[in-house]
């Protein structure tokens, strides 16, 4: 279809807790929503960028400047579109796959919401739920960390997820197997925080069966986590420098990384993250979908994208309430430890007006 308008939308949602990482401490979370509008109706898309550039160089402001100023006057003046097309009609901007990947999934809802098919659908989805894993900050105290898993893990989370800094990684883990003992799932997230000379320290994580340690240096050291690979027995799971398909089939031919974090903002977008997933099928690597806060508008949509059969491990998905107490759609709860899958046209949800209107800090209409 045609688009003759775009609404972007910043959003501001305070977090139920703070949430602590490598980088840094969030106690809200800043949100850029897109509303694509055309001719054959409308559709809503998400950007992963957060506020400030520290988990990627992507950041709200910025996602939202480039949206005005570069993405959203090439989709206008492109004529009839489909979502396929878009990554090709922004192919001339650079870099930018945050912005670009809210644009492409606004334009996907709409057309999805006008032909009846849903995300999960479309994409290839084969479960009708997915398994619900938690992702949980860095705390003050190891008390305060022992209390929060044990929380998680009586709501029924199927594996814990915990952030990781030089000072806090083998001590937490240590603590956790002790407390609940090797029969959950848990894995690291140090968000870039070590270098390769950290790996006899990296090593000390090997007693405790972690499923994966997730990307421990740097963005672009895809070489030096194949060289880390080989010096510790927990697989390696990269996140950050995982930006396309390219880098995924970079990573894996090197050895750099044994499991993937798909998350689509991260990689331009749905249909290449579905490319992730299937190359990585192939490969035998398997994969499981990433998470940034994400509304129930883009927790949809992961929740979709999660149904594929290469995810085979619990993503981070989940439920609205462990960042949110009022979700701006119909909240995402757990049951029995999954998410269920939606089946509507498109997103199959969509913002509760007041609700968004209540959250909204301010809206940008872009028209042809
Ligand atoms: O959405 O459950 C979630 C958050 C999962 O830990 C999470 N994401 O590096 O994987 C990651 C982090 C990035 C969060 S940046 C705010
Ligand atoms: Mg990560």
């Amino acid at each position: 279809m045609r688009f003759t308008a775009f609404e972007t939308r910043r959003v501001v949602l305070p977090l139920v807790s703070p949430f602590t990482t490598s980088f840094g401490t969030q106690v809200h979370r800043e949100a850029l929503l897109v509303r694509a509008i055309g001719t054959e109706g409308e559709g809503w898309g998400e950007c992963a960028a957060i506020v400030d550039p520290v988990y990627s160089s992507e950041y709200t402001a910025g996602a939202q400047d480039i949206m005005r100023r570069y993405l959203i006057p090439r989709l206008l003046s492109a004529g009839d579109i489909s979502a396929q097309d878009v990554a090709r009609v922004l192919t001339g901007v650079v870099g930018h796959r945050m912005a670009k990947s809210a644009l492409e999934m606004a334009v996907l809802d709409a057309e999805l919401r006008a032909s009846g098919v849903s995300f999960a659908r479309y994409l290839g989805a084969t479960a009708e739920r997915v398994p619900s894993g938690v992702s949980v900050g860095i705390m003050d105290t190891l008390d305060q960390l022992v209390e929060a898993v044990g929380d998680y893990l009586r709501a029924g989370y199927q594996r814990i997820k915990i952030k990781i800094k030089p000072g806090w990684d083998v001590e937490p883990v240590r603590v956790l197997r002790e407390t609940f003992g090797d029969d959950f799932g848990l894995q690291v997230d140090a968000n870039t925080a070590y270098t390769l000379g950290d790996a006899p320290l990296l090593r000390r994580l090997d007693p405790y069966h972690l499923t994966l340690i997730e990307q421990p240096l740097g963005e672009e050291d895809i070489r030096q986590h194949a060289e880390l690979a080989k010096l510790v027995q927990t697989p390696i799971c990269l996140d950050e420098s995982i930006v396309s398909a390219e880098a995924a089939a970079d990573a894996i031919s090197l050895g750099a990384t044994a499991v993937i974090n798909v998350k689509p903002g991260r990689v331009g977008g749905y249909l290449e993250a579905r490319r992730i997933h299937d190359l990585c099928r192939a490969f035998g690597v398997p994969v499981w979908c990433g998470g940034m806060l994400e509304t129930g508008i883009g927790r949809a949509a992961n929740a979709a994208l999660a149904a594929l059969p290469g995810f085979t491990l619990p993503g981070d998905i989940s439920a609205s309430d462990r960042f949110y107490r009022t979700d701006i759609t119909e909240p995402f709860v757990l049951e029995d430890g999954y998410i269920r899958v939606p089946t509507g046209a498109g997103l199959g949800v969509t913002p509760i007006p007041e609700v968004l209107a209540d959250v909204t800090v301010d809206t940008e209409l872009i028209r042809a």
